[in-house]
C-alpha cells in the first residue's frame, strides 16, 4: 500500500505546474507531470500569455481563485524578484453605460473582499498618463491587480515541486489514457505506459483531445485571440525596464488597462505597449491544424499555440488604440500573433472527474488569473474529497448532455468570445441556440404570450402577456413601485398580478425544468440515507426536504426525496451536478455490495411537472379528479398516485411558492392534456399561468433558499437557516461527523432576511452590504415582495447582526438602507400550506 496515490498530470502550463506544487506541498509527492513540449518553454497558452490579472468577477468563486493566485505569485520569487508585479488594474469607461457597469463591478469587488475604487478622469490620467483624458468618463481602479509572469512562475514551480519529489518529463506527448474496470490506470507515451491511480488533464485548449482518449466530452473551444507589441513608444523611453523575456512582467510600472468599450486591453513591456484585442471575428482553431514545432525550435516566436498574425483583423483596433493612447501615434506594430486559448459555453472553467472513468480528472479552460486558485481547489478535491472554494460554477458536470455537443460548444463559446467585454445584464439570455428543450406546455405558453428565459437548455416562462389585463384589477396594496432601468430589464409589472393571483386565487406553474431523478433498487434507501442529512426511512408516501452535505458539513445541495414505494424514490434536485454525484455513489455502492444495488435515472425529460398552487387550488382539482385531495386525504409533504382527467399523476403536496397545492407529475406525453384539463377546470376560479418572476418573489417571501445562490458548499446548514432539516436521531451520513465537530463552535456568519426601508429600491443580487459603515457581507437573492409591499434581499452577514439592525446595500454606488427582519415574511405559521 502506497502512502499517497500515484498522480499523473498532463501538461506543464500554469495550471499543471501549480497543481504539482499544490499536491506536493500537501504531501502528495508521487506525482509525475508529462509535457509534450520542452519544459523550459512548453509552447502552450502560458508560454505567450501577457499575464494581466484583473481579479474582479461576478462570481465569488472566480474572484477567490484570482486573489489566491495573486498572493501566491507575489510570494513566489527568485533572487528577490517575485512572479507578480502589482501595478494595479484600471478599467476605464468611455460611455455612460460602461460607467454604470463599473459601479456594479466595484460592488462585486467589495462583496468578494477586493479593495477598489471608482476614480474620476483626472485620477485616471494620474495613474495612466498616456490616456487621452478627454475620452474618459471615469475608471475602476484596483490596486492589488497586476501582471503575472506566467512562464517564469512555471519554471519556479517546476523547480520547487521537483525539490519536493515531483517528476517532470518534458518533450513527451501523452498518446492514450489506460483504464481497467472503469478506473484509470495510467497514460501511454511513446516511451511506454506511466502507471497512475489518478490522472489530471491540465492540457489547456488541447483538453478535448485528451478527454477523447478517456471517452470524455470536454466542452471547450480553442479560439485564437490577437495580441501585439508596439515598437518603442517615445514617451516610454528612458524608463529602461529591462529586456529579459522572463522578467518582462517586472518591466512595467503603468497599471494594466482595459478599454472594454472597444474590446481592448493594454500592458507595458518596458518601453513598448502590448495590446490584446477581442474586437475581431471569432477564430475557432481545429486542433489538427496546429503548427508542429520541434523542441529545439520552440521559442517566444514559434510555438504550437501561436498562429500567424492576421493584420487586417487588427487594424481597426490599432486606430482605436491610438485614439485612446495618443502616444502610440509615434510607434508602430512590431510584432503580432493570433494566440490560442480556451472558451466554454458559459465562460467558466472545467474542473472535475469524468463521469465514466474513475480517477480521470480535468482542470481546463483556466486563465492565468485563476490558475493557482484552481490548482489549490483541485488538490483539495483530490486529497480531501472536496474543495473549500465552492465549485458549482466550475464543475465539468454542470452541463447537460446537449450542452457538450460539438455544435453547441462551438456556437456558445464563440458567442462568449464576442460578448466578453459587453455590458450584460445578469438575466440576459443567449439568442441562440434556443428552444433546445421545451416542456409539453410550451405551445400553450406561447399562446398566452410567455416571455421565455433559458436555463440548462430549458425554455422557462418569466411572465405571460395574457395576464396584462389583470393589472387593471390589481388592488392598490399589490401594486409595486416603478423600478430603475437596470432592475427593470427582463422584468414585467405583470409579475405583480401573477403573484397576487397565486396568493389569492390559483395559478399554474411549469416546474418541468426542475431536475428529477428516480432512485430505485434494494439499495436505494441505504444510498439516500447515507448521502442525505434527512431522515427518509419513512413509510411510502412520505416526502422529505433534506440536504446533501459534503464531508466537511457544507451544503452541496438541497433536495426533496419522495418515497414512492419500498425501493423507489423520486428525487427533486438542483441540477446535473447532483445527478453526477448520486450516479457515481450508486455505482460505488452497487459494486461494493451487489445485493444492495441501486440505480439512478434522470427522468426529467421523460416527465413533466405542473405546480398547481393557490388558496383555490383544491376547488380546481376537485372538478377533474375523484381522488381525495382533502387535508387528510393528502397531507402536507406527502405524495400519492392519483388521476386527473383520467391521466395518471404523481401528486406531491408541497409548494416552493408557499401556497396550498401540489406538484403534479406525469409523463411527457400526457403533459399537454394535463395542462388543458386543469386550465379549463380552473376558469371559474380565474386560474392563470404564472412565471418565474412571480415565483422568485413568492419563494423569497416564504424564506425558501435557492441552492447555489443563497447557500453553497461553503456554508453549513445552521448558518444557512436550514438546521431544521437535519434528521433527528440520525447517526451516520456524509457530513454528520463534521456537523458534530462544529457543534458548539459559534457561527461567524448567518444568512439573513433584509427588507429595504424606502420600500422601492429593488436590487438584483451580489451587492455588498455595509454594517456600521464597513462592508461585511453580500446579497444573495433579491426580489420585490408583492405580498409584503417591500423589496426583499437575503444576505450573508456577520452572525452578530440582529433583527432590527439597520444595514446598507450598495447599489450603483448608492447606499440603500435595509433592516434585518424576522423570516419568513409570509405565513410563518404555515396556515396557508397546511390549510
Ligand atoms: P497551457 O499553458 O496551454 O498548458 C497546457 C499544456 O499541456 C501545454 O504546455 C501543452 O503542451 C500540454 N499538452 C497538451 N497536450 C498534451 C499531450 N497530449 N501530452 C502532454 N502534454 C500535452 N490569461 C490571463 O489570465 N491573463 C491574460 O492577460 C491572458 N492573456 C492571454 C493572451 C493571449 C493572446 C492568449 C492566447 C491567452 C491569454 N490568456 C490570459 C489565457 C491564458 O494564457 C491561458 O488561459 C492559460 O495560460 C492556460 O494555462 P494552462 O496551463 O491551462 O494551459
Ligand atoms: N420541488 C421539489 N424538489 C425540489 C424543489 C422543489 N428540489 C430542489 C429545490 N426545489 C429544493 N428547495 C426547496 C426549498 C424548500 C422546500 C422545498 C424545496 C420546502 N420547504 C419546507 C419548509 O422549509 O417549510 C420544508 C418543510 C418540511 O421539511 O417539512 O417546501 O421546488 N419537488
Amino acid at each position: 500500500m502506497r502512502a499517497t496515490p500515484r498522480v499523473v498530470i498532463i501538461g506543464a502550463g500554469i495550471v499543471g505546474a501549480n497543481l504539482a506544487d499544490e499536491l506536493s506541498t500537501r504531501g502528495w509527492t508521487e506525482v509525475t507531470v508529462v509535457e509534450q513540449g520542452p519544459l523550459n518553454l512548453a509552447g502552450g497558452s502560458t508560454s505567450h500569455a501577457p499575464g494581466l490579472v484583473f481579479q474582479t468577477n461576478p462570481s465569488k468563486t472566480m474572484a477567490e481563485f484570482a486573489t489566491y493566485t495573486v498572493n501566491k505569485l507575489l510570494a513566489l520569487s527568485d533572487e528577490g524578484v517575485s512572479c507578480f508585479n502589482q501595478v494595479g488594474g484600471l478599467e476605464i469607461a468611455t460611455t455612460p453605460e460602461r460607467l454604470e457597469d463599473l459601479k456594479r463591478k466595484l460592488g462585486y469587488a467589495t462583496s468578494w473582499g477586493i479593495e477598489g475604487r471608482l476614480i474620476d478622469p483626472d485620477e485616471c490620467s494620474k495613474h495612466y498618463p498616456l490616456l487621452d483624458q478627454g475620452m474618459v468618463l471615469g475608471g475602476l481602479y484596483v490596486p492589488s491587480d497586476g501582471l503575472a509572469s506566467a512562464a517564469r512562475a512555471v519554471q519556479l514551480l517546476i523547480r520547487k515541486a521537483t525539490a519536493a519529489g515531483v517528476t517532470f518529463i518534458g518533450s513527451t506527448p501523452v498518446t492514450g489514457v489506460e483504464q481497467s474496470g472503469g478506473r484509470v490506470t495510467g497514460v501511454q507515451t511513446p516511451d511506454g505506459v506511466i502507471p497512475a491511480d489518478i490522472v489530471v488533464s491540465c492540457a489547456g485548449f488541447w483538453g478535448p483531445k485528451i478527454g477523447a482518449m478517456a471517452g470524455m466530452a470536454v466542452p471547450l473551444l480553442p479560439l485564437a485571440h490577437q495580441y501585439v507589441k508596439t515598437t518603442v513608444v517615445p514617451e516610454l523611453t528612458g524608463t529602461n525596464l529591462g529586456t529579459n523575456a522572463l522578467d518582462l512582467a517586472n518591466g512595467a510600472r503603468l497599471p494594466i488597462l482595459r478599454h472594454q468599450d472597444k474590446d481592448l486591453y493594454f500592458r507595458e513591456h518596458g518601453d513598448r505597449i502590448g495590446i490584446g484585442s477581442y474586437a475581431h471575428r471569432p477564430m475557432p482553431v481545429a486542433l489538427d491544424t496546429l503548427p508542429e514545432v520541434a523542441a529545439a525550435q520552440m521559442s517566444e516566436h514559434r510555438m504550437p499555440s501561436r498562429l500567424e498574425f492576421t493584420e487586417e483583423d487588427f487594424l481597426p483596433c490599432w486606430e482605436d488604440s491610438k485614439q485612446l493612447l495618443p502616444a502610440l501615434r509615434g510607434a508602430g506594430i512590431a510584432d503580432g500573433f493570433n494566440g490560442i486559448f480556451s472558451f466554454t459555453p458559459d465562460g467558466g472553467p472545467l474542473i472535475g472527474e469524468s463521469p465514466d472513468v474513475e480517477g480521470f480528472y480535468v482542470a481546463e479552460a483556466v486563465w492565468v488569473t485563476h490558475s493557482a486558485g484552481v490548482a489549490r481547489a483541485v488538490a483539495e478535491l483530490l486529497i480531501e474529497g472536496q474543495s473549500r472554494t465552492p465549485l458549482h460554477e466550475c464543475e465539468v458536470s454542470r452541463f447537460e448532455k446537449v450542452q457538450t455537443s460539438e455544435s453547441y460548444v462551438s456556437e456558445t463559446s464563440q458567442q462568449n468570445f464576442v460578448e466578453i467585454y459587453d455590458v450584460l445584464h445578469p438575466l440576459q439570455p443567449r439568442q441562440s441556440p434556443r428552444d433546445l428543450r421545451v416542456s409539453p406546455f410550451n405551445c400553450r405558453q406561447r399562446e398566452l404570450g410567455a416571455f421565455f428565459l433559458e436555463a440548462g437548455g430549458w425554455e422557462r416562462p418569466h411572465w405571460f402577456e395574457a395576464n396584462r389585463a389583470l393589472l387593471a384589477e390589481l388592488p392598490p396594496e399589490w401594486q409595486a413601485p416603478e423600478r430603475e432601468p437596470w432592475a427593470n430589464m427582463f422584468h414585467s409589472p405583470i409579475s405583480a398580478a401573477e403573484a397576487w393571483k397565486t396568493r389569492t386565487g390559483v395559478a399554474l406553474y411549469d416546474m418541468t425544468a426542475l431536475k428529477r431523478l428516480e432512485v430505485s433498487g434494494p439499495g436505494a434507501l441505504a444510498l439516500l440515507q447515507r448521502l442525505s442529512a434527512g431522515q427518509i426511512d419513512k413509510k411510502p408516501g412520505a416526502v422529505t426536504y433534506c440536504l446533501l452535505l459534503a464531508g466537511d458539513g457544507g451544503v452541496r445541495s438541497d433536495i426533496t426525496i419522495a418515497r414512492l414505494d419500498e425501493t423507489t424514490f423520486q428525487v427533486g434536485a438542483n441540477g446535473n451536478i447532483d445527478v453526477d454525484y448520486l450516479t457515481r455513489e450508486a455505482r460505488k455502492q452497487t459494486s461494493e455490495n451487489v445485493s444492495q444495488w441501486v440505480q439512478v435515472r434522470d427522468i426529467t425529460g421523460a416527465t413533466c411537472c405542473i405546480g398547481l398552487w393557490g388558496p383555490l387550488a383544491r376547488e380546481v382539482v376537485a372538478k377533474v379528479s375523484t381522488d381525495d385531495f382533502s387535508n387528510d386525504g393528502l397531507k402536507y409533504f406527502r405524495t400519492k398516485q392519483v388521476r386527473i382527467g383520467g391521466i395518471p399523476v404523481t401528486a406531491m403536496r408541497l409548494s416552493y411558492v408557499g401556497e396550498l397545492g401540489w406538484e403534479l407529475y406525469t409523463s411527457a406525453d400526457y403533459g399537454l392534456k394535463l395542462w388543458d384539463v386543469l386550465f379549463a377546470a380552473g376558469q371559474d376560479q380565474g386560474i392563470i399561468a404564472a412565471g418565474r418572476g412571480a415565483f422568485n418573489s413568492l419563494r423569497l417571501e416564504k424564506g425558501y433558499r435557492l441552492w447555489g445562490t443563497d447557500m453553497t458548499p461553503e456554508h453549513e446548514p445552521y448558518q444557512a437557516g436550514l438546521g431544521f432539516s437535519i434528521g433527528k436521531n440520525k447517526e451516520s451520513f456524509v457530513g454528520s461527523e463534521a456537523l458534530v465537530a462544529r457543534r458548539g463552535q459559534p457561527a461567524t456568519k448567518q444568512l439573513r432576511c433584509l427588507t429595504v426601508d424606502d420600500g422601492t429600491s429593488v436590487v438584483l443580487g451580489k451587492e455588498p452590504v455595509y454594517f456600521n459603515g464597513e462592508p461585511t457581507g453580500y446579497v444573495t437573492s433579491a426580489a420585490y415582495g408583492y405580498t409584503v409591499g417591500k423589496p426583499i434581499a437575503y444576505a450573508w452577514l456577520p452572525a452578530h447582526t440582529a433583527e432590527g439592525d439597520t444595514v446598507e446595500i450598495e447599489y450603483f454606488g448608492k447606499r440603500i438602507a435595509a433592516t434585518v427582519t424576522a423570516e419568513p415574511l409570509v405565513d410563518p405559521g404555515m396556515e396557508r400550506l397546511r390549510g
